[in-house]
């Protein structure tokens, strides 16, 4: 699932209050390739967990071109959030789009114009990324990283960036459902014990 040519890859970066969350979400969707949490938009020297500075929480998402656009996450991320709330208690959770290209800016701006028209101020903050700082590993894949079981399925040297990972912290979190995982558990290329803990944890949770 990772034999894409490098060309038609593309990455997007959304804050979305806390990063587990989003890494599941966009994680287990079809084009998504690779995800990994981490800190941007702040100025303040080699952000950490407990040293977060002025950054926020953000998730990274490396996706196909061929399989999903750029506008398409964009949909997801607008709807994912209320950007007239205003802003959260926190920096760290702020909702944020870090645009990385002259395109990804334009992508951008449009939709923001659709907000726009709808009324009201909009808190969403919408910045040029500079530079994004991989966050700790217990942070990457959060939720699958809760299932020891699972764990033991993957090399730990590939695990951040495996698609099968990403696309199972997605349905560990609740992202997908039942039906969903039954048409492709067979791909993940788990051990039988592995799959039948992966659909338990799923029929628990959505049906
Ligand atoms: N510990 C917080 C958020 C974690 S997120 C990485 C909680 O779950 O309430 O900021």
């Amino acid at each position: 699932m990772n034999t894409k040519l490098p060309e038609t890859i593309e990455t997007a970066t959304f804050g979305l209050g806390c990063f587990w969350s989003p890494d599941a979400q966009f994680g287990i969707i079809k084009g998504v390739v690779r995800t990994r949490v981490g800190y941007a938009g702040g100025t303040t020297a080699n952000p950490t967990y407990h040293n977060i500075g002025n950054h926020i929480e953000a998730v990274e998402i490396d996706f196909d071109r061929s399989q999903i656009s750029y506008a398409e996450l964009l949909e997801i991320f607008w709807r994912s959030h209320n950007p007239r709330q205003s802003p959260s208690w926190s920096r760290q959770y702020m909702d944020a789009v870090f645009y990385r290209t002259e395109s990804q800016k334009q992508g951008v701006e449009q939709k923001l114009d659709r907000e726009k028209a709808n009324g009201g101020e909009i808190y969403t903050l919408i910045q040029p990324l500079t530079q994004f700082y991989w966050a700790e590993d217990y942070h990457q894949k959060y939720y699958l990283r809760q299932e020891p079981e699972l764990m033991k399925e993957f090399d730990r040297t590939q695990f951040v960036n495996s698609t099968v990972a990403a696309r199972i912290n997605g349905y560990v979190a609740g992202f997908g459902s039942f039906s969903n995982l039954k048409g492709e558990i067979r791909d993940f290329g788990l051990s039988a014990a592995g799959c039948e803990k992966l659909e338990k944890i799923v029929s628990r949770i959505r049906h």
